[in-house]
C-alpha cells in the first residue's frame, strides 16, 4: 500500500501542499514480483537502507584523495545559462563543509563522464551496479533493462542511460529559489540513490527534496507554466528553465489541482523516477545556509512504453533538445514489428 511517510526530522513543506502517497520498501523487501506491477503503473517507489550494501566510501574526502587533480565542470544552479566553470575535482569537493557565505549553489554534474564511468572508474561502476535495487531492471546489463538489448550498429542513437553522478550544494525551495535541478522529464526511467549528505547540527542527515509529478499531470503543468510565464516556442518542461518554488507549487495545486510525490530522500535511499514524470530537486540541510554538502548519484535505467507518451509530447517541440529527445525515443522503437517492444516484462499501458 502506498503511504505518506512521517519523519519528524523532515523539513516542513513551506507550500503546505504535501504529497501523494508512495510505496516505501526496505532494501531486502523490494522483489521483482512486487516491483513489476507497481512500475507498470508509473508510480514512484522508494527503497531504504541501501548504504550498508555499498563498499566504496562515497565521500568528498575519498573523491579528493583518488581523483583530486582531474578537471571537471561545475555549474551554478542559479545561473539560467548554466555556463560551465572548469576546476579540478579537489576544488569542488573541498568546498563541502566550508561554506563562506557565498551566494552560488554549485553543482557537479556528469562527473565522471558517463562514457568513461565503467572504464576509468571501475570500482565506482561496480559498487553501484552491485548495490542498486531490482538489478534485472536497473543494472546496465540487466536482462529486463531495455537499454541492455540495444542494437550495436552505429546508425542507432543510443540514449545516455548512465550511470551518472550528481553532486551539489544546498539549495532553496523558498519563493525565488531555483533548487538544484529544475523541473524536467526524462525519456528513460531512472533510479537515484543518495550516497552522502552532510549531517545537520543535531547529527541527523540532510536530504534531497524531490517533487515528482505523475506523467498524466504533465499537460496541466505545461498549461500552468504557459499561463504563468507566457507562451513560448520552447516547451516549459523540456527547456528545464523553471523550478517550482513553494509559492508556485501551491499555485499549481490551487489552480490545476496538481499535487506530486514529495520525497525527502536520505543517504542510502533510492528514488525511482518513471519516464515521462516531470520532476525537480532541491537539497536541504537544517543548518540553514551553512555547510551545503550534498552528494547524490543517479543511474538511468530501462525505458518502457511510457517513452511513447513522451515522444508524442516532444514531437510538437521545435527546440534542438526536444528533437534530440524525440530522436532518442524513436531509436528505442523497433522499426516495423512493435511486438519486440513489449518483450521485456513490462506492461505497455501508457496513461
Ligand atoms: O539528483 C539530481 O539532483 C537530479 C537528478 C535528475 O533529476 C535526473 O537526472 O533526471
Amino acid at each position: 500500500m502506498p503511504i505518506i511517510r512521517h519523519d519528524p526530522s523532515d523539513p516542513i513543506d513551506p507550500s503546505g501542499v504535501g504529497t501523494l502517497p508512495f510505496h516505501v520498501f526496505s532494501a531486502g523487501g523490494l522483489t521483482e514480483e512486487i516491483f513489476t506491477p507497481l512500475w507498470a503503473k508509473g508510480q514512484t517507489v522508494v527503497v531504504t537502507g541501501l548504504l550498508d550494501i555499498f563498499q566504496f566510501q562515497w565521500t568528498p574526502d575519498e573523491f579528493i584523495r583518488r581523483y583530486g587533480s582531474q578537471t571537471c565542470h561545475v555549474v551554478d544552479c542559479y545561473d539560467n545559462n548554466q555556463t560551465p566553470i572548469a576546476m579540478n575535482v579537489e576544488r569542488f569537493f573541498s568546498q563541502f563543509g566550508h561554506y563562506d557565505g557565498r551566494k552560488t549553489c554549485w553543482k557537479l554534474k556528469d562527473w565522471p563522464p558517463t562514457s568513461l564511468f565503467s572504464t576509468e572508474f571501475p570500482e565506482l561502476f561496480k559498487d553501484f551496479a552491485d548495490a542498486v535495487p531490482v538489478p534485472n531492471y536497473t543494472r546496465r546489463d540487466g536482462v529486463l533493462n531495455l537499454a541492455a538489448h540495444y542494437p550495436t550498429n552505429p546508425e542507432v542513437v543510443v540514449p545516455d542511460i548512465g550511470p551518472k553522478m550528481y553532486n551539489a550544494f544546498e539549495s532553496s525551495e523558498l519563493p525565488g529559489g531555483k533548487g538544484s535541478t529544475r523541473l524536467h522529464m526524462d525519456m528513460a526511467d531512472a533510479v537515484n540513490v543518495m550516497l552522502h549528505a552532510s549531517p545537520r547540527q543535531d547529527g541527523s542527515p540532510g536530504c534531497a527534496v524531490w517533487d515528482i509529478y505523475r506523467a498524466e499531470d504533465a499537460k496541466k503543468i505545461r498549461h500552468f507554466l504557459h499561463e504563468k510565464f507566457g507562451f513560448s516556442k520552447t516547451d516549459p518542461i523540456h527547456s528545464q528553465h523553471h523550478y517550482l518554488d513553494s509559492d508556485l507549487r501551491k499555485e499549481l495545486f490551487e489552480r490545476e489541482g496538481v499535487k506530486g510525490w514529495r520525497i525527502y530522500q536520505k543517504p542510502g535511499e533510492a528514488v525511482f523516477i518513471p519516464a515521462g514524470c516531470a520532476h525537480q530537486v532541491s537539497l536541504w540541510n537544517a543548518s540553514s545556509n551553512e555547510e551545503p554538502q550534498y552528494l547524490t548519484m543517479i543511474l538511468l535505467c530501462g525505458c518502457n512504453a511510457r517513452c511513447a507518451t513522451l515522444q508524442t509530447a516532444s514531437r510538437s517541440q521545435s527546440t534542438s533538445s526536444a528533437r534530440k529527445i524525440s530522436a532518442d525515443v524513436n531509436s528505442l522503437q523497433p522499426s516495423s514489428d512493435s511486438k519486440t517492444w513489449h518483450q521485456y516484462g513490462r506492461t505497455t499501458s501508457s496513461k
